[in-house]
């Protein structure tokens, strides 16, 4: 194994920007990197200086999923004793807005993580799916769920059962990306959204996010209400008073997070 990095980071004003780093085997995501990963985005969750968190892979591959060399040969109770989804449930709790910026494979696990990601910016030559059934498994990242979430039953069953790749104009369309871009601008323009979201208020950024995430876990009549009480909940804050004072003002607001 060579010394580089699993992880690369780097910051660019408010945004953390993470880039996965394991270009032989596509970017498969093995323990290790999940760990580092989960453990990365708890510190920029609790320092107030990152407002978003920018998770970009390669060109060739955003992860082309969960690495099965690190798998193959496990018991079903192995597997159950690695415990190796606490990552992702720490990955999911995280309350700073991620944008991804998507390039190339993003499959099975990989998929699972793009889906972890809030606003997704995909290159045209993104290939997205879940194909475990071709190796006899099938999703357990949530693909099962949020796949089916975002683009329906009929194409979820499709993509799951098939193992078919969805390009990226068939994401878009189906809701499971945010945008699709050119493929040489897929990283400028993810950076791009992701600068623009941080000069928003971060307090927002965080309470509009986990109220969308609501709308998958709760029912209608709770997501709602949920809403209403974060909603009401920025009114206490600075960033509201000066958002909504420089829109009155006709002038640019300065967010401030407080
Ligand atoms: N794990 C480990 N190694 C991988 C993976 C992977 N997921 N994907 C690619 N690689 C390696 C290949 O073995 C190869 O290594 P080497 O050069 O040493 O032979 C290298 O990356 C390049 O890959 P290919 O030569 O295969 O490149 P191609 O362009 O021919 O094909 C594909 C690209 C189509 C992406 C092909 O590599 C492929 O099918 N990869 C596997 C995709 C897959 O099945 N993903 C699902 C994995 S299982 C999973 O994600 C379960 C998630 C469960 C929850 C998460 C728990 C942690």
């Amino acid at each position: 194994m060579s010394d580089e990095p699993i992880l690369l980071t780097e910051r660019d004003g408010h945004v953390a920007i993470v880039r996965i780093n394991r270009p032989k085997v596509l970017n498969a995501l093995n323990l290790e990197l999940m760990e580092q990963l989960a453990g990365l985005f708890e510190e920029y969750d609790a320092d107030d200086d990152v407002r978003v968190i920018l998770l970009a892979g390669g060109e060739r591959a955003w992860a082309a999923g969960a690495d099965i060399g690190d798998m193959a040969t496990l018991s079903a109770e192995e597997m159950s004793k690695r415990d190796q989804f606490a990552q992702w449930e720490r990955i999911k709790n995280i309350r700073t807005p991620i944008v991804a910026a998507v390039s190339g494979f993003a499959l099975g696990g990989g998929c699972e993580l793009m889906m972890h990601c809030d606003v997704i910016i995909a290159s045209e030559t993104a290939r997205i799916g879940q194909p475990e059934i071709n190796i006899g498994v099938m999703p357990g990242a949530g693909g099962t769920q949020r796949l089916t979430r975002a683009v329906g039953k009929a194409l979820a069953m499709d993509v799951v059962l098939t193992g078919r790749f969805l390009t990226a104009a068939e994401a878009e369309r189906h809701g499971l990306v945010s945008r699709v871009v050119p493929r040489e601008h897929w990283y400028s323009e993810s950076l791009k959204v992701a600068q623009a979201m941080a000069a928003l208020g971060p307090i927002a950024l965080k309470n509009a996010k986990e109220s969308v995430l609501n709308s998958e876990e709760q029912f209608l009549s709770d997501g709602l209400k949920r809403e209403r009480r974060l909603f009401y909940d920025l009114f206490d804050t600075e960033d509201q008073k000066e958002g909504m004072g420089a829109f009155l003002e006709k002038r640019k607001p300065t967010f401030t997070g407080r």
